[in-house]
């Protein structure tokens, strides 16, 4: 079934993805790898790491002085995206995919793996976002026509966790997921699901996904995330990777789509990357086999969008340094539980910009063969070998889970007696594992082990499902697609609730949801935290603002003041039909311009007129430094402060210019237009002012009423020197062509 093209000056259309669904197949399978650039030229620069560019893009926002140009780096950009609702975080992953997103991960608030069983035909749930053959089929769709649009392929993926792992594994193979966590000491850890249970479903999990051509991350990071001090469980964390990255292959996945999740062990202020450097090289070198998906540091995360910038970025050098595969971006969402189309961008930009500034460092630096560096690495090598030994020593994985070897916040072989105890016998789905009949039969593509078929017809041993004519896999239309079952709480129900805001000419502002009305404010108030928490608020509902929450405070300094983030909704919309919205100034390219002038140089005099000794103003519009004209090549001539009319007339006379460059900021008794009127004037009684192009800027002055007065334009508040270059370049053009 063929998607609908995109067009980028139109929302995507979520009713045209909905309908059909049921009839919608994915129309590939599998995980891709980004491809190298096949050039190495973009704009005017050489780049040596960089990936294949994409066909439609939001470029940085400084591209624009490098000709718009979008660098890809090598790395996979993953984007967690799962806001609860499926139909508005389609037009985030659409956002994504154009500032460089190429793996979407749908994470579902409500923790998944606690659900035992598929929950298709569920809608959003209570408190979270399960995740529904509905949602998946959605959103791969949406995806299938957004990386037409951006012209790469871009991941989805989910989670293989929790006891309903391999039931939840087969939905995702069906539909077309191209990656997926899976690790059976997650669910055994932190779900409390029983091992012997989660090791078998992880046997038929895997080899599911490997069916399906997926990638699979592993869990190992959680161990980071939960340890007291997390920067000691180094050793732990290589053992947890090592378990299942081995698990994986054997089970059949091939290496190239075995991640190990990667976050490094602390963040600012503790020295990160004398820290981490050493464990991400100790790690690679030990899993040299596997591809490396790194994440930031989440365990010392707080609410300020800027320090958890600066703890990606250095994740992200640790990446360049360290050569990983996939770089998650998690964003300060995960701080303060914004989890905003904002940051989602934000923090795929961060990839990009810092990846891409970083390109080429390989061929300028190595790491040290020599030093701490080398040191560290070994001595974390040595603790896991180490680790690992005593888990064979103790009788295996399952006997070190119940002696408290797991997560413990010592740093190998010390431990803290805070470790996570599980017992063999308990857990969610003790008991449950059963030993195969002898005459089991499991017709089904991608089965863990014996399944008995040959007994059956020996010419189904490759082909297990021939039995019964083909699977799920093979024959796509035997899936049972159930719409929601919920009547109140559903995709329908909640996009007939806002829509009055598509396709109409309201507007509400928006976060997450569509028309959720959220906005967030920034201030600085001058007083203690307590108090200015509290003004805050007060100032919020001031504002009309709804539901005010604080959602980062900052101190300054303790008595002087606070920074505060705060958001809260707004309840009304703004009728864009009723705006009245001023025609936007065409403004010629630098490039244009400077041509223009080398082409026809261009002469001009300036200078504050009459008794006006402001200077700031001007000096903004013709400085080199602040982007004034003079960067195009016009010879400006400066006249100072408190230039008589006649001076500025007689200078463009002796000097031959083409305009005259009046700057003007008193204003009282209307003294700025009375001199624009003189200046005028004079320039017409001798007999100059056809060829002279006249014009007046300042605060003050308001375009109209300056033409009114004679001048040929008039430059009020907010003009930069391109504005004014502009209207040169275009009026002399003009006067040329008469
Ligand atoms: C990440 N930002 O890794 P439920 N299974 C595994 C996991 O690591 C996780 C889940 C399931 C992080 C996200 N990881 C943390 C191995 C979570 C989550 O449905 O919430 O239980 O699954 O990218």
């Amino acid at each position: 079934m063929d998607t609908e093209k995109l067009q980028q000056d139109k929302k995507i259309d979520v009713e045209a993805i909905l309908k059909d669904l049921d009839k919608y197949r994915p129309r590939r399978r599998g995980w891709t790898w980004r491809k190298a650039a096949a050039s190495k030229k973009l704009g005017h620069f050489s780049y040596s790491d960089a990936s294949e560019p994409l066909k439609k893009y939001a470029p940085l926002p400084s591209a624009k002085y490098f000709g718009d140009i979008d660098p890809q780096p090598a790395p996979v950009i993953t984007t967690e995206i799962a806001s609860g609702r499926f139909e508005d975080d389609i037009r985030r992953m659409r956002m994504a995919a154009w500032h460089g997103a190429d793996h979407i991960m749908v994470i579902r608030t409500a923790g998944q793996s606690h659900i035992d069983g598929l929950i298709e035909g569920t809608p959003q749930g209570v408190g979270g976002v399960p995740i529904t053959r509905k949602q998946i089929r959605a959103q791969r769709k949406a995806l299938d026509m957004i990386e037409d649009e951006v012209g790469r392929p871009v991941n989805y993926h989910s989670y293989v966790s929790g006891v309903a792992g391999p039931e939840v594994a087969v939905l995702f193979a069906e539909e077309g997921i191209n990656g997926a966590h899976q690790d059976p000491q997650y669910n055994v850890l932190y779900r409390n699901i029983n091992m012997v249970r989660s090791f078998v479903d992880a046997c038929e999990s895997k080899k599911i996904m490997a069916w399906a051509d997926m990638a699979q991350i592993d869990g190992a990071h959680n161990a980071n995330a939960t340890a007291r001090e997390a920067w000691k469980v180094m050793p732990e964390l290589i053992v947890q990777h090592s378990i299942n990255s081995l698990f994986s292959a054997k089970v059949g996945i091939k290496n190239s789509n075995i991640c190990l999740s990667t976050v490094p062990p602390t963040a600012p202020p503790a020295p990160c990357v004398f820290m981490d450097l050493p464990y991400a090289v100790a790690l690679r070198e030990l899993c040299r086999d596997y591809r490396m998906r790194a994440q930031m540091n989440t365990k010392y995360m707080e609410a300020s969008a800027r320090e958890n910038t600066v703890t990606h970025v250095l994740n992200i050098l640790v990446s360049k340094l360290t050569s990983s595969d996939i770089q998650s971006t998690i964003t300060p969402d995960e701080g303060r539980n914004v989890p905003w189309h904002i940051y989602n961008v934000e923090a795929c930009d961060t990839a990009k910009q810092a990846f891409m500034g970083l390109d080429g460092l390989m061929e300028m630096v190595e790491l040290k063969n020599e030093g701490p560096l080398r040191e560290k690495a070994r001595e974390i090598k040595e603790r896991a070998c180490l680790f690992m030994e005593e888990i064979l020593e103790a009788g295996g994985y399952f006997k070190a889970v119940e002696e408290g070897f797991f997560v413990d916040s010592g740093c190998y072989p010390e431990r803290n007696g805070d470790a996570i105890i599980r017992k063999s016998d308990a857990g969610v789905g003790a008991g449950t594992v059963y030993q195969r009949d002898e005459d089991y039969l499991a017709p089904v593509t991608a089965h863990y082990g014996y399944n008995n078929v040959a007994q059956y017809d020996p010419s189904a041993a490759g082909n297990p499902s021939k039995l019964i004519g083909g699977c799920t896999f093979e024959k796509p239309e035997k899936i049972v697609y159930i719409d929601e079952l919920d009547p109140s709480d559903n995709v329908n129900v909640r996009m007939e609730e806002t829509a009055k805001y598509r396709n109409t000419s309201l507007l509400k502002p928006e976060m997450e949801w569509s028309a959720d009305g959220i906005v967030m404010v920034n201030m600085f108030l001058p007083a203690g935290k307590r108090v200015a928490e509290a003004a805050a608020l007060e100032f919020a509902a001031k504002m009309n603002l709804q539901d005010p929450e604080i959602i980062n405070l900052e101190v300054m300094q303790e008595a002087e003041g606070v920074r505060i983030e705060l958001k809260g909704r707004l309840p009304f919309d703004v009728d864009t039909s009723k705006l009245v919205i001023p025609p936007l100034p065409e403004i010629l390219s630098d490039d244009e311009i400077r041509a223009d002038v080398k082409a026809h140089p261009l002469k001009v005099v300036c200078g504050t007129v009459g008794e006006d000794e402001h200077s700031v103003g001007l000096r903004e519009i013709i400085d080199i430094k602040h982007g004034g004209i003079e960067r195009f090549g016009i010879e400006v001539n400066h006249l100072g402060t408190s230039v008589p009319v006649e001076k500025l007339v007689d200078a463009a006379i002796e000097m031959n210019a083409e305009a005259i460059l009046a700057s003007t900021i008193i204003s009282h008794d209307d003294i700025h237009y009375k001199n624009m009127k003189r200046i005028h004037e004079l320039a017409v009684e001798k007999g100059v002012r056809d060829r002279l192009i006249i014009v007046a800027g300042g605060t003050q002055v308001a375009p109209k009423l300056a033409v009114e007065a004679g001048m040929d334009a008039g430059f009020g508040r907010g003009t930069h020197g391109i504005d004014v270059a502009t209207f040169l370049i275009k009026k002399r053009r003009e006067k040329r062509n008469k």
